[in-house]
Formats: structure tokens, C-alpha cells, sequence
């Protein structure tokens, strides 16, 4: 592998897609600004300018609503994209700023680490000043999933969209989205054979090949979604009484007890005082999990939040517990089995976003089946944490070396390592520009 050519690869591609204040993921299929992908590229951007790091943070900050709440998507007026203002109208709910254009939902809170690792790039004075900028707004947003999305206080918070995961079409969502009739609209238009027809109108397959991308019945089940959520206003009280698929997703509340550990981790630096709600999510850090362990199965799953089942459909967010923080021993091997199993999610390129045995498993169909580089990163990070630095070390090399021989893509085969999805696209570039360092 070529470190030096691999770098300047994915510095090429982030300068191409840098649009000055934040970072498009890729030119013609995301033309805006998104939560979970700014936080990577930030991470990325941080070796090669600590300020254009900074303001890729500072762009996304200022999209945050009343309530606190930070959007999934901070839209850029002009450019087309098939989920865009309309769909949303955010402006329904009075927590939306009048000047802000977004999505009325958020996406997995990733902000925190990308502000504690700009910081190690700073001096001690500079840190302080980066934390104290940010650190109110990334508290309210904390609370505000505590105090909206956990009425009932039981640690985890719950997910109202599957675009919330940011993995849009993961297994254990369309399990729930397949188990419920999203709408009458929706039942027609399977049942009167009209998907074939509408396939025809969709925008993102224009760019990327349809059997990379969603169903066009799942994709309508999540417009659907939106809709609903819209009717409501974006009013979290009453989504939480009135919609049908509601999740306690694991991989986000992995992410969201990480954070919690950075955000605390701020909070002592600049002497401020945690959110109450937030003081307690991090007492009970991944002990929060614990009622997600599934024993018998040895896997960790998420949780309908309406029937209180877990969903024991697997995806590699299984893998994201170990992200959260320190697991059992006993807990880290086990999960590390399920990793290596060629039955499961031992494949030739790791790691694949769906296991190889499940029946949701194609290997090119975006969150069914790819590796994606955020969620080797995501897990390289959870295996040194859980002192696996050896394992760490070898999926940190497979992963460089998968870009490196296959390109900057947004995803890849797990059987082959085939490119797939968008090229160019910025967090596969950024994570490399990190895991280079
Ligand atoms: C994908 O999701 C968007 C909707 O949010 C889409 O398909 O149009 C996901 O992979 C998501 O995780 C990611 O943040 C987004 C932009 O890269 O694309």
C-alpha cells in the first residue's frame, strides 16, 4: 500500500468537496450538510487545518433548533436532493429557527468526539477557548435527547426515523418497518404492483445504481415517516404516544454514551456543570445496555420501544457497544467471535454492515451487506478501548488497505471489496486521513 499516494488520494477528495464553511458527502448525491458525516470529516480535517476543522463543527452548531434538538440535515437551499426542504417543512414545529433549513430529525450524535479531537490538536489555551465555544450548544443537544426521547428515564433514548441511525436501511428497522403497514398509501402501491412504476421518478438512483441503494418501498415507508412525523409537528411528546415504530436503537445509544464520556470530559476542562439528565446517563454508562444483551444469543440487539421485544435481527451496530466504553471481558470476546465468524460477519473484507447468514444480506445493497468505513472506525476505536489493540491494529490495516486498493468510495463488497455507491465521498477520505496519522 502506498501511504503517501493514499493520502493525497483522500486529501483531493475532501478539497473537492469542501465548500468553505462545511463539507458536502458527495457531489450530486448529498449536496447538503449532514450531522454524523461533518463530525467524521472533522476529524479528518483536523490534520490539515485546525480552523477549517473548527468551522465545519461551527457551521453545523448553528443549524440547532429552540429545543435543542440538531438536525440530521442542514439543507443548502439550491441543490436538489430527493428528501430535501419539502418533504420536511420543518418550519411546522416552533422549535425550528425561522432562518434554519432542515430536516425535522437528528442523526447519531458524533459531534462530541470530533470536538475533543480537534482539541488534542490544539494548545491548552486554544482548547479551552474550542470548548467553551461549543460546549453549551452540545449539552442542550445531549439533554435534549435525554429530557425528549427518554420520558420515561430508563437510560436509553428512543429513535423515531430509520435516517436517525444513519444506517437507513439496517436490518433491524425494515424487520419493523415490514412487520407494520406504514400507511394505506403504501399497501396500494405494493399490492396494486405500482413500485415498479414509481421506481422510475427517484432522483438518487440516477446517480447511484438501484441495487445499491434502498427498495423503492422501503424508501417510500421512510418518506411515509417523515410525513407522519411532520403531522405531528416534530412534537417528541407526541410522537412518542402516537407512532407505531419506535426503537431504542443499540448503535445510537452506543454513540450517545461515548459522547457522554467526552462531553463530561469538556465539562471538567471549562468548569461547567453537566445537564442534570446528562450527569445521569454518564453514572450509568454502558450499563445502560445491559437490558439489550440478549444471552442466549450472545448479542447485543435493539429494542422496539412500543412492544418493549428486543429486535433480534443482527447488523455490525451489534459492534458499537464496544465503542460505548469498557464491556465485561467475557462480553468483548463473544462479540469478537460473532466478528470473526465466516458465518456471520467473518468475510474476506471487514467489517459487512449486515451479517453473511442473514436473509437481508446483499453484498453491494448499502446498509444490507457493505463495509463502511465509519463503522470500522467506530469499531477499530471500541476494540482499543476494550484492549484489544492487536485486533484494532489488523481492521484498521485491512480498511486502509481496502480504500487503497478499491478507492474512496462510500461503500464496498464485503465478498470482493467491489467499490460501491457514491466515489469521492468525504467520510471514507476523512477516516483515512485519521487512521493515516
Ligand atoms: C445516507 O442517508 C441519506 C439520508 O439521510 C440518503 O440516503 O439520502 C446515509 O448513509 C447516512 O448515514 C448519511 O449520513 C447520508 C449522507 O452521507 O447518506
Amino acid at each position: 500500500m502506498d501511504k503517501q499516494k493514499l493520502l493525497e488520494d483522500a486529501r483531493k477528495v475532501l478539497d473537492g468537496n469542501d465548500l468553505g464553511l462545511w463539507t458536502q458527502p458527495a457531489p450530486g448525491l448529498y449536496p447538503h450538510q449532514w450531522l454524523w458525516d461533518s463530525a467524521f470529516i472533522a476529524i479528518g480535517w483536523r490534520h490539515i487545518d485546525t480552523n477549517r476543522a473548527k468551522e465545519e463543527i461551527r457551521t453545523l452548531l448553528r443549524s440547532q433548533w429552540y429545543n435543542g434538538m440538531i438536525p440530521h440535515v442542514n439543507f443548502s437551499s439550491q441543490s436538489a436532493y430527493h428528501a430535501g426542504p419539502s418533504l420536511w417543512k420543518a418550519n411546522v414545529s416552533p422549535n425550528c429557527p425561522p432562518h434554519i433549513l432542515s430536516t425535522g430529525i437528528s442523526q447519531p450524535p458524533v459531534i462530541a468526539e470530533a470536538v475533543v479531537r480537534i482539541g488534542e490538536k490544539l494548545s491548552y489555551e486554544e482548547r479551552k477557548e474550542w470548548y467553551n465555544e461549543v460546549y453549551p450548544s452540545i449539552a442542550k443537544f445531549h439533554e435534549w435527547l435525554y429530557r425528549n426521547r427518554d420520558p420515561e428515564r430508563t437510560g436509553l433514548v428512543v429513535i423515531v426515523h430509520p435516517w436517525e441511525t444513519g444506517m437507513d436501511n439496517n436490518p433491524p428497522w425494515m424487520e419493523l418497518l415490514h412487520n407494520y403497514v406504514v400507511s394505506n398509501r403504501l399497501w396500494l402501491m405494493e399490492n396494486l404492483g405500482l413500485t415498479k412504476f414509481i421506481e422510475r421518478f427517484r432522483k438518487d438512483t440516477d446517480i447511484v445504481p438501484a441495487e445499491e441503494r434502498m427498495s423503492t418501498y422501503d424508501l417510500h415507508a421512510v418518506y411515509e415517516i417523515a410525513q407522519q412525523l411532520r403531522h405531528l409537528k416534530y412534537d417528541d411528546g407526541k410522537i412518542l404516544k402516537k407512532q407505531k415504530i419506535l426503537v431504542q436503537d443499540l448503535a445510537y445509544n452506543s454513540i450517545l454514551i461515548r459522547a457522554n464520556s467526552h462531553l463530561a470530559a469538556i465539562a471538567d476542562e471549562v468548569k461547567r456543570p453537566l445537564p442534570k439528565l446528562v450527569k445521569r446517563a454518564c453514572e450509568r454508562g454502558v450499563g445502560s445496555l445491559d437490558e439489550l444483551w440478549d444471552s442466549e444469543a450472545g448479542e447485543y440487539y435493539s429494542k422496539d420501544y412500543n412492544s418493549k421485544e428486543l429486535i433480534k435481527v443482527s447488523c455490525v451496530g451489534s459492534f458499537l457497544p464496544l465503542y460505548a466504553g469498557g464491556l465485561a471481558p467475557e462480553r468483548t470476546k463473544i462479540l469478537l467471535e460473532h466478528m470473526n465468524d465466516p458465518l456471520e460477519y467473518g468475510t474476506d473484507y471487514a467489517v459487512p454492515s449486515t451479517p453473511v447468514n442473514s436473509s437481508y444480506f446483499k453484498p453491494h445493497c448499502y446498509w444490507q451487506g457493505p463495509v463502511w468505513i465509519n463503522m470500522n472506525w467506530l469499531i477499530v476505536q471500541g476494540l482499543k478501548q476494550n484492549n484489544m489493540g492487536k485486533e484494532a491494529d489488523k481492521l484498521q490495516k485491512a480498511t486502509l488497505e481496502l480504500v487503497s486498493e478499491k478507492g474512496m468510495n462510500e461503500y464496498f463488497s464485503p465478498l470482493d471489496g467491489q467499490a460501491a455507491g457514491a466515489p469521492r465521498f468525504s467520510w471514507t477520505a476523512a477516516l483515512v486521513i485519521d487512521m493515516l496519522q
